[in-house]
């Protein structure tokens, strides 16, 4: 027996460009091989159950404009009722994976105990589910941002209460994770920054974001959690500077705490872009690092300079992303996780399932186009050809004045050669 949420929605399967149907894949074929490898494999889609079943269509203007039948989400029932209608909505989408906080599938408690009592039967709950439908956890993650205790940040609140309350809400999340199988753990410094410098004690909150973390990676050895620990970063938003501002800045922290061999991250979209960098650079940079982890895959509005966390639907923007996964080997506990919500105006359940075919169609195209610029060669070829003076040379173990004689003795006069980029753009515009 089914909500009935979802009315006479079909399951939507795999139909090929052509179809006329909008409830069907055009190019997302789960079983279809690409690279040697399944496109369902390859993706790993997850959905976020924030936005698709905790947020209510507010924004600063205004409140609530969705009707869902598990609304008010106060009580245990209305917890149990949205997570039957998630499952559903896995379901019919095909989805493997999904990803929660706590504060997303269950009410919070009067009391920190009785909360944590109720993320352990929803756990229970979803791992029933999860058995039933094969859906499994991309990632789990606890919500240190909405209640009004951590209005000052949670590892870098100013009091420590707070950071040990915080401390306690990561160990229910992690232990929820590990419960359900959970391949990543996701900490996003959703309030871990700060408004006003004037304030601000800088070194100290570094610190104590510090100890944070290496506490969380120690508490995960120690419960055997074999996933990855992942940092998301984020420039600002919702506090004015945020500390793990991007992927540069999140490594050279995690050298400072020497993590960077423990930790890596979960690059989001729109993160890359309010941080003034393209999705494919922090990718690409988080790959050379070392830390490359997963990604949440939706769009900003380019005009409103918000995070707007819309679903992808730019097949080129998407392409260039997934030719980064796939440069550094795909994912391995990663995946792409739909951290998009609808439109407030987009009111009826079909409005939820279209943007998550439309997204995951998006996907499975650009990802297509990335492997067809892989197997060609050709844009790594000519990547290779640009460096190649380097094959065989000593230069970088010369110091400056070995070099500056040889200079001299070889009468070297280096030539510019063109960076070729017009050339590489339009050869990338012929696999999409
Ligand atoms: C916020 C954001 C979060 C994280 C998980 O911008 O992206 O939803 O993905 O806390
Ligand atoms: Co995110």
């Amino acid at each position: 027996m089914t909500t009935g949420f979802f009315g006479d929605i079909p399951t939507i399967r795999y139909e090929g460009p052509d179809t006329d149907n909008a409830f069907a894949y055009r190019h997302y074929d789960p079983d279809a091989v690409v690279l040697g490898k399944r496109l369902e494999d390859h993706l790993r889609f997850a959905v976020a159950y924030w936005h698709s079943f905790a947020w209510e269509g507010g924004d600063p203007f205004g409140g609530r404009t969705f009707e869902r039948p598990w609304y008010p989400q106060d009580d245990m029932k209305m917890a149990k009722l949205k997570a039957d209608v998630a499952f559903e909505m896995f379901a019919l989408l095909g989805q493997p994976f999904f990803c929660f906080h706590d504060a997303d599938v269950r009410p919070e408690g009067a009391t920190f105990a009785e909360s944590r009592a109720r993320l352990e039967e929803i756990t229970d709950y979803f791992g029933q589910k999860m058995e039933d439908t094969g859906t499994g956890l991309l990632w789990g993650t606890a919500n240190l941002f909405s209640n009004r205790r951590f209005m000052s940040g949670a590892a870098t609140n100013p009091d420590p209460e707070v950071y040990a309350y915080a401390a306690a809400t990561v160990k229910s999340c992690l232990d929820a994770t590990q419960k359900l199988g959970g391949q990543n753990y996701v900490l996003w410094g959703g309030r871990e920054g700060y408004e006003t410098l004037l304030n601000t004690d800088l070194r100290r909150e570094r610190d104590q974001f510090g100890r944070f973390l290496a506490m969380v990676c120690d508490y995960a050895d120690k419960i055997g959690f074999t996933g990855a620990i992942l940092i998301e970063p984020k420039p600002q938003e919702p506090t004015k500077h945020q500390y793990d501002y991007d992927v540069a800045t999140v490594h050279g922290m995690l050298q400072e705490f020497g993590l960077e061999d423990r930790v890596k991250v979960n690059i989001e979209q729109g993160h890359a872009i309010l941080a003034g960098h393209s999705f494919e650079h922090e990718l690409a940079l988080a790959a050379s690092l070392g830390i490359f982890g997963s990604i949440d895959m939706n769009r900003n509005d380019y005009q409103s300079g918000w995070d707007t966390d819309q679903f992808p639907n730019n097949v080129p923007e998407v392409a260039l992303a997934y030719y980064e996964v796939l440069r550094a080997g795909g994912f391995t506990t990663g995946g792409t996780n739909f951290d998009a919500k609808l439109r407030r105006q987009s009111l009826d359940p079909e409005d939820l399932i279209l943007a998550h075919v439309g997204g995951m169609d998006t996907c499975a195209a650009g990802l297509k186009a990335a492997a067809r610029m892989l197997e060609d060669g050709k844009l790594e070829a000519a990547r290779a050809a640009r460096y190649a003076g380097w094959n065989g040379t000593d230069v970088l173990s010369c110091d400056l004045e070995t070099l500056a004689a040889r200079v001299e003795a070889q009468g070297l006069d280096p030539q510019p050669r063109s960076g070729r980029q017009e050339r590489l753009e339009n050869l990338v515009n012929r696999y999409l």
